[in-house]
């Protein structure tokens, strides 16, 4: 073990006296139906698991919350082929705006001066999307019109696809919902009612709602120590025009890299149309909700044209927001970043409408305190021989494809991938691939985790497919996560919240201890694939699974040990175990529950 893994294997957060919210553990408890029960854990964590987030969200199906609206959720098992809004949806359900004078007031709000509202209006009849106005009120007093927009969203293709085209001609929609954050017009106050509400103006045929996000974001941060740093409006950036920055910017990152000195963003909107390429620069915005860098045309490649190429050693991006205007084609987005750097850092960060969050090789990095929301593909992704990396304490929602992935490729010949950990994060209303996804190498760690809600598959896998060839995943550990609603029934396959998939690779000595797997849709531990796999489930709690809570394909091969699970809520129709693979796959229990 390395000093750097030493280093980050120490608890790192020191939770502050603000009014921080564990986003996940609380209000999923809060929530979930009928309890599960409580289950002692071999080990504690530092801290509750999910990320620490400052904001507080609010489901609009929630039923402390005021509603003369449509409340839409999932009912039943889903088919292969479905796709709705619901499936989609943050805790599956959703609130609907029809007619005028429609709302939905949370009567007892938290103190904020910002929110988020996760939506979805019409696409127009030709897709690329609408926009339209939906009233917001405080105390049932007029406050601001919110510009609400689904250029982004409503994608469209063959039926249990992952279909991106605009057109509606090209088949069933998906991707219903997008995200848009706004400053609350005089704030609020602890206690308030927040009301939005289709008003007369308010032109949208529905205003679907999902959740709304309520947080006070903090002043612009201040510039560096004077003498350290370089601000790019002394090379001619202007926050506040509708011009380009992309020279002045990229100008003041070689100045930057020549003297030594930190790149200064202020706080403003910066437009920008090719990526930024830091060797070893560090880079810092006035804070995410303050220094905008707006991707302004749409990319030509899958690096795209917006946010930072990281080379080189201790490139490092902190407090700012990206956004890419592409919605055309999920490549033409790019990734917010991309390349592969020593040391790299990324902190409270907030991307939008890319390709991807992080595609980055590289070792020794951390991305931490960062939201990832509405991506085309992966959340947060370590690829290309990354190793000794840390991901913790990220929020991430709506992503088309696996939320936080680990991949361990074998295309660039490179060692496998080893010692990344993954921990802390919240990933949820995941529309394609997995929440979680641990696909090869050695020695990697995933823990404290909350996976929650997934429209097509589970919420964590071992997915080491044929068509991406990965090294073989050995001596790694999943821990003390929690797996709500995981599970989706993509391709048929009924595929369980936890999906452990050798298809061309091995996987050996994974052991999965004292996770909570929560209301799986299907089956709680689902294992398939067709190479050896050895695998150890050793405290798990699977509560109220849809199916058999624990489920082993036919062709599956090598051994699994359960000791000391408990299985709680299992359908009358269901078993706690089944073994189709038989002699081919042995199967040790001792301990648990249902024995
Ligand atoms: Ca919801
Ligand atoms: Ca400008």
């Amino acid at each position: 073990m390395n000093p750097f893994f030493q280093q980050i294997m120490r608890p790192i957060f020191l939770v502050s006296s603000l009014a921080l919210v564990a986003a996940g553990w609380f209000l999923l408890h809060k929530t979930s139906g009928h309890a599960a029960p409580e289950v002692p854990q071999k080990s504690a964590p530092a801290r509750g698991v999910g990320a620490i987030v400052p904001f507080t969200t609010y489901e609009a199906e929630a039923p402390e919350n005021r509603q003369q609206a449509t409340i839409v959720r999932v009912s039943g098992l889903p088919g292969s082929e479905d796709s709705s809004p619901e499936l989609e949806a943050s805790g599956r359900a959703f609130a609907q705006l029809n007619n005028t004078g429609d709302f939905l007031e949370l009567p007892n709000a938290r103190a904020a001066n910002a929110l988020v509202i996760r939506h979805c209006i019409p696409d127009a009849p030709a897709g690329g999307g609408t926009s339209a106005t939906l009233s917001l009120l405080v105390n049932g007093n007029f406050r601001q019109k919110l510009t609400l927009s689904s250029r982004h969203n409503w994608l469209y293709g063959a039926k249990g696809q992952n279909g991106q085209s605009n057109d509606p001609a090209d088949g069933q929609a998906h991707v219903f919902w997008d995200e848009t954050r706004f400053f609350i017009e005089g704030g609020l106050r602890k206690g308030d009612a927040l009301r939005l509400q289709k008003q007369d103006g308010d032109a949208a045929e529905f205003y679907r709602i999902d959740l709304i996000d309520l947080e006070t974001a903090p002043a612009p941060l201040k510039a560096p120590a004077p003498g350290t740093y370089l601000a790019v409006n002394d090379f001619g950036a202007n926050g506040a025009d509708d011009k380009d920055d992309t020279p002045a910017i990229q100008a003041c990152i070689d100045a930057a890299k020549a003297q030594g000195k930190i790149v200064w963003i202020p706080a403003g909107t910066y437009y920008q149309n090719a990526k930024f390429v830091l060797d070893g620069v560090e880079v810092r915005g006035a804070g995410m909700w303050r220094t905008n860098l707006l991707g302004a045309t749409e990319g030509t490649t899958w690096s795209g044209n917006v946010g930072f190429q990281l080379d080189g050693d201790g490139p490092k991006v902190a407090d700012l927001f990206i956004d890419s205007i592409a919605h055309t084609r999920r490549s033409t987005g790019g990734k917010a970043f991309s390349g592969s750097a020593q040391n790299w850092r990324i902190e409270n960060v907030w991307v939008t409408h890319t390709l991807t969050g992080l595609w980055l090789g590289g070792n020794q990095g951390i991305v931490r305190d960062c939201r990832v929301r509405f991506t085309y593909a992966d959340g947060i992704n370590l690829n290309n021989g990354a190793s000794d990396n840390l991901v913790e304490n990220n929020h991430i929602r709506g992503c088309g494809d696996d939320g936080i992935a680990l991949l361990s490729e074998t295309e660039f010949k490179k060692p496998p991938s080893t010692h990344n950990i993954v921990r802390f994060n919240t990933v949820s209303a995941i529309w394609w691939g997995h929440n979680g996804d641990l696909a090869g190498g050695n020695n990697h760690i995933f823990e404290d985790n909350v996976f929650v809600d997934n429209g097509k598959m589970g919420v964590f896998t071992i997915n080491l497919p044929g068509a991406f060839p990965m090294h073989p995943l050995t001596d790694s550990l999943v821990r003390r996560n929690l797996f709500v609603r995981g599970g989706g029934n993509f391709a048929n396959q009924k595929r369980g919240a936890l999906w452990i998939y050798p298809g061309s690779t091995s996987i050996n000595n994974v052991r999965f201890e004292d996770n909570q797997i929560l209301q799986p849709v299907f089956r709680g531990i689902h294992l398939t694939g067709t190479q050896p796999q050895t695998t150890l489930f050793e405290r798990n709690l699977i509560d109220s699974p849809g199916e058999d809570a624990i489920y082993i394909d036919a062709k599956v091969e090598g051994s699994a040990t359960f000791q000391n699970n408990t299985l709680s809520h299992l359908p009358a129709s269901a078993k706690p175990l089944v073994n189709r693979a038989e002699a081919k796959f042995v199967v040790e229990q001792t301990g648990n529950s249902w024995q």
